[in-house]
């Protein structure tokens, strides 16, 4: 790359988090009581303390607007502000009032997720999201919008809804651990039902609320050229990557989708689409795996692997956004990144993926921002501590945290609002010192 790449004035620069993932301390939801379970995380660790942010938040925050960022994404967790039905908690509503001013004093826009995975115990007790949540969900959307309506403009109202569904009631690998693909089919039901009721509450309680969901896209290509592995596909980016866009878009959503999530009312329900984008996967036919839709995901092998084994492939960040143009929807890059130990990969994925950002915006994709998942290392659900994101290193003995040399390079961007061409060849020389190029993984992909 030797030309310097603008990027839109006002192009929102930051990172993406979760409650769960970094705060510590949250012993009323799902997952700390499914952590609490031998065999359940990978490395066998604890989302507490872990990044500590729900005390470390006012220092972490002054770390992220010296690295340059304009914009951090972060959720409210559902089970501190409701511990029981109907019950609200005022020194926690007070403590994200706190986090909230925080952020603003820094001149960093928040964008808020109302439901990033977890879950109040009382909820989970009552049969998660098989059953309708829209009373206690609501209920707890309208205190959190009436209460930070002044501090908050984008809200997204629930994190990556298919992959929740899928991870959690047809893979089985997070909590409730169910393994049946009617039960994903009803939960993702109850989800965007959830999704399209919040939109309207918060317009009604906020007219100049811009939200959305955070939807997970991948590239999806056929494993082979054989016939069957070509419509899989097709199929699966159909079914992953537009049902849900389509049914919240108002636009047709394909007729597969409509009849298995009985998908409900046509109403436009997003004001900007919330991308999360990581990599590609291979898609094959496979007639004996009806619980994963007939088909066999793989990691796309062209690529560098990232720790968690998963493909980097920033060209399909381009790919995916224009496909997104049929939408006529401004998009937010609401997570995008790479789990590795050291940081040798991370500058050049950076450099990578944004550099596909900027070309779909020359095409006309209309990208408001890019969040890069995540700010600080933390707990990775059932990974555990192992798989580091994080911009900034954390000690999880100490609480340490070391910025990461992306983490300065990411600052660089972020206040020129512009790539260089000395960008570039910096991230290529840390990518050659850590020979991650030549990193291959192997195994199956969790969509
Ligand atoms: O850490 C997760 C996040 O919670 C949801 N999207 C994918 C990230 C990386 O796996």
């Amino acid at each position: 790359m030797n030309v310097r790449l603008l990027f839109p004035e006002g192009f929102l620069w930051g990172a993406a988090t979760a409650a769960h993932q970094v705060e510590g301390h949250n012993f009323a939801n799902n997952w700390w009581d499914w952590e609490s379970q031998p065999g359940r995380i990978r490395d066998g660790s604890r989302s507490h303390p872990g990044t500590d942010q729900w005390i470390r938040y006012r220092e972490d925050f002054a770390l992220l607007h010296e690295l340059g960022h304009t914009a951090h994404r972060l959720s409210l967790e559902w089970s501190r502000v409701m511990p029981a039905p109907g019950v609200l908690d005022q020194q926690a509503l007070a403590h994200y009032r706190a986090v909230l001013e925080c952020l603003r004093q820094y001149a960093i826009e928040p964008v808020v997720t109302l439901h990033h995975f977890t879950n109040p115990r009382w909820v989970e007790q009552q049969g998660s999201w098989r059953v309708d949540q829209r009373e206690h969900f609501l209920r707890f959307v309208e205190e959190v919008v009436r209460s930070y309506r002044d501090l908050v403009r984008y809200w997204i109202t629930i994190n990556e809804p298919a992959v929740y569904a899928n991870l959690g009631f047809v893979e089985g690998i997070h909590p409730p651990g169910d393994r049946s693909l009617r039960s994903g089919l009803r939960v993702l039901r109850n989800l965007l039902r959830a999704h399209q009721d919040a939109y309207a509450l918060i317009h009604a309680l906020q007219p100049e609320a811009q939200v959305s969901l955070a939807h997970n896209l991948a590239v999806l290509t056929p494993a082979t050229h054989h016939p069957l592995d070509r419509l899989t596909a097709w199929l699966h980016d159909r079914l992953l990557n537009h049902a849900v866009l389509a049914a919240c878009a108002a636009l047709h959503p394909p007729r597969l989708a409509v009849g298995m999530l009985r998908s409900p009312r046509q109403r436009r329900t997003l004001d900007f689409i919330g991308v999360n984008y990581y990599t590609r996967s291979l898609v094959r036919f496979a007639p004996h795996r009806p619980r994963s839709l007939f088909a066999a995901h793989t990691p796309g092998t062209e690529g560098p692997r990232s720790l968690f084994g998963w493909e980097v492939y920033p060209r399909g960040l381009f790919t995916l956004l224009c496909a997104l143009r049929r939408y006529r929807l401004p998009v937010l890059i609401t997570e995008n990144g790479v789990a590795e130990e050291g940081d040798t990969l991370r500058p050049w994925f950076l450099l990578a993926h944004l550099r596909a950002v900027h070309a779909a915006i020359r095409v006309g994709v209309d990208v408001r921002g890019y969040l890069h998942w995540t700010a600080f290392d933390n707990f990775e659900w059932a990974e555990g501590l192992r798989m580091r994101f994080g911009l900034v290193h954390v000690d999880f003995a100490t609480g340490a945290r070391t910025v990461k040399p992306s983490a300065w390079l990411y600052a660089r961007i972020c206040r020129r609002n512009a790539l260089e061409p000395r960008d570039w060849q910096e991230a290529c020389r840390q990518l050659a010192a850590g020979g991650a190029s030549s990193a291959r993984g192997g195994g199956e992909q969790h969509v």
